[in-house]
């Protein structure tokens, strides 16, 4: 295979941990998970699907913590090494009903925050920020229900770039990723279908809805894609998440889609908290020199996890095992 080649800036002081011994899984978790434990702040209920960014000489981040009230809200957070995470107490307000399930994207100088955001029911919230200290709120990107809106980390044909998943107003039962685009991060439109779920007969851990995680990873393969999807069990939803790759230049056209999932919820903290066996990546950090990838993912709706592996790698087994 000729050397992949990955965008982004080398970020040698990202967290890492090798593959464990005897391990043959395309990605570990980390040993000392959870990152991030439910009761980090001083009301927090749950803190979990996350989103964190290099910044400065380390790193920041918006969090999903839901108070003792179970309301859900943004924090923002700060941290040297992305594992041990300062998070402000106080509420990132935004215009909304309530807000969670955050991703951050860096274009060009700014760093946009985008999250389901409550206006007469899920929608995708915007916002940027330079400094993490004053977020500049844009108009909601869609009418309601949507959900799950990660940008491109960059302008794809000219124009800004969005996946979504369309839903309803309650613990969805369907969901297909699309894409959509515009110039100016305010009028969305030329949206195109991405994926649906599998086949149950084919891969059955995505056959109910799927949805986009972290901001897509630019290779000279494609666009690298962690996406969550869900299975409807007899004891409810199962939350995985597995891989694909998208064309560079139309994003909606998917090249590979893994078969398998590359993580499952199967250890005590996955399992157990407040929605049981629910693996939720929303953010990643990437060494573009190494190869090297760090999933932040929410466990259990109710802590944060890590989970790592090699890009190269994850790529050939998206490909390996595409289910298209
Ligand atoms: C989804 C979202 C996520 C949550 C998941 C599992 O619909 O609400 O925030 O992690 O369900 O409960």
């Amino acid at each position: 295979m000729e050397k992949i080649k990955i965008e982004g800036q080398p970020l040698p002081n990202m967290p890492w941990e090798e593959r464990p011994e005897g391990c043959k899984s395309v990605v570990w978790r980390y040993s000392a998970n959870p990152v991030i434990p439910r009761d980090l702040l001083p009301d927090s209920n749950s803190i979990f699907n996350s989103a964190v960014v290099p910044f400065k000489d380390g790193f920041a981040g918006v969090f999903r913590c839901d108070d003792t009230n179970r309301r859900m809200a943004l924090h923002v957070g700060f941290s040297k090494d992305g594992i041990k995470w300062d998070i402000n107490p106080e509420v990132q307000r935004f215009n909304g009903d309530y807000a969670y399930d955050p991703r951050v994207c860096k274009i060009e100088d700014k760093y946009w925050v985008s999250w389901c955001n409550g206006y007469h029911g899920p929608t995708i919230g915007l916002a940027w920020t330079t400094d993490f200290k004053t977020f500049n709120q844009v108009e909601n990107a869609f009418l309601p229900y949507n959900r799950n809106g990660v940008l491109f980390p960059r302008k794809i044909g000219g124009r800004y770039a969005m996946l979504s998943r369309p839903s309803d107003t309650g613990h969805t039962a369907f969901g297909d990723i699309f894409y959509s685009e515009s110039p100016d991060m305010e009028f969305w439109g030329h949206h195109r279908h991405v994926m649906a779920p599998a086949p149950f007969e084919v891969s059955a851990w995505q056959c109910m809805k799927i949805g986009a995680g972290p901001i897509p990873i630019e290779t000279s393969e494609g666009w690298l894609l962690f996406y969550h999807g869900v299975l409807r069990s007899c004891n409810g939803y199962v939350y995985s998440f597995g891989s694909a790759l998208l064309d560079l230049d139309q994003p909606w056209k998917v090249i590979a889609r893994s078969g398998p999932y590359l993580l499952s919820p199967q250890t005590p903290y996955e399992c157990m908290g407040d929605v049981p066996n629910v693996a939720f990546p929303c953010a990643c950090l990437h060494d573009s020199a190494t190869g090297r990838v760090a999933i932040y993912y929410g466990c259990a709706d109710t802590v944060t996890g890590l989970a790592f592996g090699y890009i190269p790698e994850i790529i050939d087994f998206t490909k390996k095992t595409n289910i298209l």
